[in-house]
Order: C-alpha cells, then sequence, then structure tokens
C-alpha cells in the first residue's frame, strides 16, 4: 500500500515535470519563446522621440525577417508597463526590450520572463542589471551630463541661476544625466551657478509646460533651464516663446531636431544635443536577435552585427552591468538644424 502510493506520487512528479518542458517553463534554453517575435516597451504614448525609436526598431526586425511588437502605456509608470511585460510573456515573445519607467520595481516581471526563456535587455532608459543581459545606450552617460553643464554655464554666460526640467523622477536615464550634472557642478569652473531646483514633467507636454510656469514664478532670475528630455525642452522653449522671454531665459538640453528647429530658429534654444533615436532602436533590434540566436549572452567582449550600423562590442557600464554605445552626441544649432528636422 506504502509502496504504491509512493509510486503514485513519483508518477504524478514526473508528469508534472514533463508539463513543464512541454511548455517551455524550464528555463532560459526551453522552447517557450521560440519564435521570431521581439517586443519593445518603451515609456509612454505620445512621444515623438519615442516613436522615432520604435520606428527604427521594427525597420531593424522587419529586414531581419522577424515581427515586431511595439507597446508603450498611456502613463510613464513602472506598473501600466508590468502589465504589458505580463502579456508578452503570455504571448511567448523571443524577446522584450525594455525602456525602463523604473531602475528596480521591474524586476519581478523581468526575471519572470527571463525564467519563461525570453531574452530580456534594456535600451534609452535602463533597467538593473540582475533585469537585463544588456543595455543599449544611445550615448555616454557622464558625456551627456558634462556637456549640458558646460551648455548651462556658457548659456547664463558664466554665473546665476540654473533650473533642471527632467521626465518622471523614476526615469533611470535622466536621473543618471542628472546625477553627473550634480557632480559635474562641484567643480570650481562651475562655482557661480547655482541649481535652484529639479522638476519633473513627467514627459507629458502639459505637465511639463505647467513645471516650466511655475520655475519662471518661483526664480524669476532664473537664466537657464536645462531638459534633458525631448518632451520637456520643446515644453519650455514653447513657454518662454509664448512669454517673450526669448533672451532672458534660455533652453537646452537634448531635445527632437523636428521639434525643436523653430525654437532653434527663434533663439528660445541657442544649441541642444541629442543622436538619432531612429539608430537607437535600430540598434536594439540587432540586440534582440543576437541575444535570440545564442550569438551572444550580454557579457563584456560579445561583439555582434548591427545591420547598416555595422559592428558593436558589448562593455562595462557604469552601474556593474553591461551596455552597448551607440556613439556620441551630436550639436544641433541654427547653422544645422535645418538639415536635421525632417529627419528625425
Ligand atoms: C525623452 C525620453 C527619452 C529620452 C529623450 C532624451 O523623449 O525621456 O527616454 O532619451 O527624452
Amino acid at each position: 500500500m506504502r509502496l504504491a502510493k509512493k509510486a503514485l506520487v513519483l508518477l504524478l512528479v514526473l508528469a508534472a515535470a514533463l508539463a513543464v518542458v512541454s511548455c517551455g517553463g524550464g528555463g532560459s534554453s526551453g522552447g517557450g519563446a521560440a519564435s521570431n517575435t521581439h517586443a519593445m516597451v518603451f515609456k509612454n504614448t505620445g512621444n515623438p522621440y519615442g516613436e522615432r525609436q520604435m520606428g527604427g526598431f521594427e525597420d531593424g526586425i522587419k529586414e531581419q525577417g522577424g515581427t515586431a511588437i511595439l507597446r508603450a502605456p498611456d502613463q510613464p509608470t513602472a506598473e501600466a508597463q508590468i502589465q504589458i511585460i505580463e502579456q508578452l510573456i503570455a504571448q511567448k515573445v523571443a524577446s522584450i526590450c525594455i525602456v525602463g519607467n523604473d531602475y528596480d520595481a521591474l524586476q519581478p516581471v523581468l526575471t519572470k520572463a527571463i525564467q519563461a526563456g525570453i531574452k530580456v535587455y534594456s535600451l534609452d532608459s535602463s533597467v538593473n542589471p540582475a533585469s537585463r543581459a544588456t543595455h543599449v545606450n544611445q550615448a555616454d552617460t557622464i558625456a551627456i551630463g558634462e556637456t549640458l553643464v558646460e551648455a548651462a554655464f556658457d548659456q547664463a554666460g558664466g554665473s546665476g541661476e540654473i533650473a533642471i526640467l527632467s521626465a518622471t523622477s523614476q526615469a533611470s536615464n535622466q536621473n543618471a544625466w542628472i546625477a553627473v550634472m550634480q557632480e559635474t557642478l562641484k567643480q570650481p569652473k562651475y562655482a557661480n551657478l547655482d541649481l535652484v531646483k529639479i522638476a519633473y514633467g513627467d514627459d507629458l507636454r502639459d505637465k511639463s509646460t505647467s513645471e516650466t510656469e511655475a520655475l519662471l514664478l518661483s526664480y524669476p532670475n532664473l537664466k537657464v533651464i536645462v531638459a534633458p528630455t525631448t518632451v520637456g525642452i520643446a515644453a519650455a522653449s514653447k513657454v518662454i516663446t509664448d512669454k517673450g522671454l526669448i533672451g532672458t531665459v534660455k533652453v537646452t538640453g537634448l531635445g527632437l531636431p523636428s521639434e525643436m528647429a523653430e525654437y532653434i530658429d527663434n533663439g528660445a534654444c541657442p544649441y541642444m544635443f541629442l543622436w538619432n533615436p531612429i539608430d537607437v532602436g535600430y540598434l536594439g533590434s540587432y540586440t534582440a536577435t543576437a541575444l535570440t540566436a545564442g550569438e551572444i549572452t550580454g557579457a563584456v567582449g560579445d561583439s555582434y552585427n548591427a545591420g547598416r550600423l555595422g559592428r558593436y562590442t558589448i562593455t562595462q557600464a557604469g552601474d556593474g552591468g553591461t551596455e552597448v554605445l551607440l556613439g556620441p552626441p551630436f550639436k544641433f544649432e541654427p547653422s544645422n538644424i535645418n538639415d536635421w528636422k525632417n529627419v528625425y
């Protein structure tokens, strides 16, 4: 009797194990995510930068014969991205490219995806190293932060009040750039620059507009607004233009040429920086297929072909994980903005 019970238990255990294997839930080599479908989850909808980045990703996936799924929640929150990622796990996509709304909060759901055999990596806004194979970084974090401080210094004439208008307070890309800016401001050269406030427009046009208006009210002597977000820089430039403050308060930061050409032309933003968001997404698409093909694991030294962009090698990231770097940021100013405004 006891033996029969034991045999039954053994049989049940074996049956359960078989079920797990056939569902592909058995680990990273499982077959649950064997499709050629690759997903990108952006921060939120309604951001032209995000649309360019997703467009580049889709082009790259298509030219490799795969299917791209492009998703973004209405609001730029981790909770909303978690719901989308749960759906993608159920769909058994081959890879998930996450543009993180939070560095740590996505870890449980991304771990679940990884355990289901899905290749997970971040792009543009990173998630923590435990949640990703690697990170596709648009440009060197330190170079961006230092460049923005130097621009604020130059546009303020070397002294005075400056403010930062960021995206959400949880956005890891903006937070990494702001951390470098704060560090850089400690250098003696920048001793006369006073960072009075870091405001958060949440990458929403209306909130970025009202945050800019609040900055102008609270700090009447403000000289420069640095917005390391394409949504924020465009909203701030429009407020400065509408209020007749061109030349009094300058705007700089990271902007999309198509949205910023009019403000570079009218002087609200003397100059700004960015990289090619289409290329960021496109590099992501080749990272996806290199990971799912098992060509790379995301380790330092892994190298792979990224179509028209050429070959890339994975390097150590500042946060202890790894990354692949697209290239240096580019400066947009009156002399070149018209060449770029129709490109992205
Ligand atoms: C916004 C987003 C994006 C960032 C750019 C600079 O569009 O926050 O993540 O990379 O700005």
